[in-house]
C-alpha cells in the first residue's frame, strides 16, 4: 500500500438520440462513418454516465488500468478503449515533456468508475454516453486543453456515437473525408436554448441487452444490402441539409417528417441486410401507429418518432404539445400497451 497522492476528477456525459442515424464504418479501426449523423442532446438529469477517473502512485502499477461499469468490473482490453487511453496519455505525456514540473500522471494506472442511470446496451445509446464520460474524465483528470471537437475525435474511436455527446443541444457528426479520421468530428449545430420547446418521451419496450450489436450489425448491412447503397449516397445527404435547415428555422413539421423518414429508412436497410436484422417488435411498431393517430387527430405534426437499434421508441415533440402527445399516446395505445413496462421516462429537455 502506497501512500501517494490521488488525482482525481468525475464528469457525467448525456445520452444523444440521433434524427439522422449513423450506420456503418468505412474504417473499423478508426471508426470512421459512411455517412454523416445528426443527434439531440437529452437532459444531463435524466439519462447520463457518471464516471470518476482517478490515478495515483499509491495504486500498483501490476493493477494496470480498470474500469467498473455500475458496480462490476467492466473489460478494458478492447482496442477500442485502449485506443482511448493510448490517445489521452499521449496528450497528458506531451503536457509532462513541455513542463517538467507536472506530475506524471501519465506514467500512472487508471481507475475509473463508471455508474449508467438507465439500462445499459438496450438500444439508449449507452455506449455514447459511455465513451464521452469515459474520454472527459480523462481530459479533465489529465488538465488537456483540448476543446470538445478535438476529444470528439478521441471519443468517436470508443464508439461512433458518442463523439455526439460531447456537444449539448443539436450536434452533427460529419463524416469527414481524410483517411487518418482528423476531419471526422462533432460539432454544435445550435445549442438546446436556441429550440428550448423540444421534448423527448423515451418508451422502454423492453431493458433486455439487444440481440444483434450496432457494430457488427452496421458491418454485415454495408456488406450485404443494396438499399444501404442508396440511403449512404442519396438519401443521409438529403436529410442531414434538410434537418439543419428544420432545426434553423424551428420547423417542428419539418424536422419530425426528416426524424421519422430517417428512421425508417435506417430500419429498412437493416431489414434489406442478409440475412435481415430486426430491432423494432410489435409493441414498436404500435408505437407507430399511435403517432400516425396522434397527428391525424391534431391536424399536424405534433410528434415524430425514432428507433435505435433496438425496440425502445423516442418521441419528439414540442412543449405546447405534451398534452396532445404525452397524454393521448396512453390512451391510444390503451389495449395494446401490454407490451410496456413500466419505467417510461417522460418530457426529457435537451440539454443546454
Ligand atoms: C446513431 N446508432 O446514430 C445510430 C442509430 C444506432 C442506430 O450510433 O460501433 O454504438 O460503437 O461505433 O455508436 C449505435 O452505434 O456503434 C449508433 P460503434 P455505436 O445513434
Amino acid at each position: 500500500m502506497g501512500s501517494g497522492k490521488i488525482y482525481r476528477a468525475s464528469t457525467t456525459a448525456p445520452v444523444n438520440i440521433a434524427v439522422v442515424k449513423y450506420w456503418g464504418k468505412r474504417d473499423r479501426k478508426l471508426n470512421l462513418p459512411t455517412n454523416s449523423s445528426l443527434s439531440v442532446t437529452l437532459s444531463q438529469s435524466d439519462l447520463r454516465t457518471l464516471t470518476t477517473a482517478s490515478c495515483s502512485t499509491s495504486y500498483p502499477s501490476s493493477d494496470g488500468d480498470s474500469l467498473l461499469l455500475n458496480g462490476e468490473p467492466s473489460d478494458i482490453s478492447g482496442a477500442r478503449t485502449q485506443a482511448c487511453f493510448r490517445e489521452l496519455r499521449a496528450r497528458r505525456a506531451a503536457l509532462e515533456a513541455a513542463n517538467p514540473s507536472l506530475p506524471k500522471l501519465s506514467a500512472m494506472s487508471l481507475r475509473l468508475v463508471s455508474e449508467n442511470n438507465f439500462p445499459t446496451a438496450a438500444g439508449l445509446a449507452s455506449s455514447a454516453a459511455g465513451f464521452a464520460a469515459l474520454v472527459r474524465a480523462i481530459a479533465d483528470l489529465y488538465e488537456l486543453p483540448d476543446s470538445p471537437a478535438e476529444l470528439s475525435l478521441i471519443a468517436r474511436q470508443g464508439s461512433g456515437s458518442a463523439c455526439r455527446s460531447l456537444f449539448g443541444g443539436y450536434v452533427a457528426w460529419r463524416m469527414g473525408e481524410a483517411d487518418d479520421g482528423s476531419d471526422s468530428r462533432a460539432e454544435q449545430v445550435a445549442e438546446a436554448a436556441h429550440w428550448p420547446e423540444m421534448r423527448a418521451l423515451v418508451l422502454v419496450v423492453s431493458a433486455a441487452k439487444k440481440g444483434v450489436s450496432s457494430t457488427s450489425g452496421m458491418q454485415q448491412t454495408v456488406a450485404t444490402s443494396g438499399l444501404f447503397r442508396e440511403r449512404v449516397s442519396r438519401v443521409v445527404p438529403q436529410h442531414m441539409d434538410a434537418m439543419e435547415k428544420a432545426i434553423k428555422e424551428r420547423d417542428f413539421a419539418a424536422f419530425a417528417e426528416v426524424t421519422m423518414r430517417d428512421s425508417n429508412s435506417f430500419h429498412a436497410s437493416c431489414a434489406d441486410t442478409y440475412p435481415p436484422i430486426f430491432y423494432m417488435n410489435d409493441v414498436s411498431r404500435a408505437a407507430i401507429r399511435a403517432v400516425e393517430t396522434i397527428n391525424a387527430t391534431a391536424g399536424r405534426t405534433v410528434a415524430a418518432y425514432t428507433f435505435d437499434a433496438g425496440p425502445n421508441a423516442v418521441i419528439y415533440y414540442s412543449e405546447k404539445d405534451t398534452e396532445a402527445v404525452v397524454g393521448t399516446f396512453f390512451h391510444v395505445l390503451g389495449a395494446d400497451l401490454h407490451g410496456w413496462k413500466d419505467d417510461v421516462v417522460k418530457g426529457l429537455k435537451p440539454t443546454l
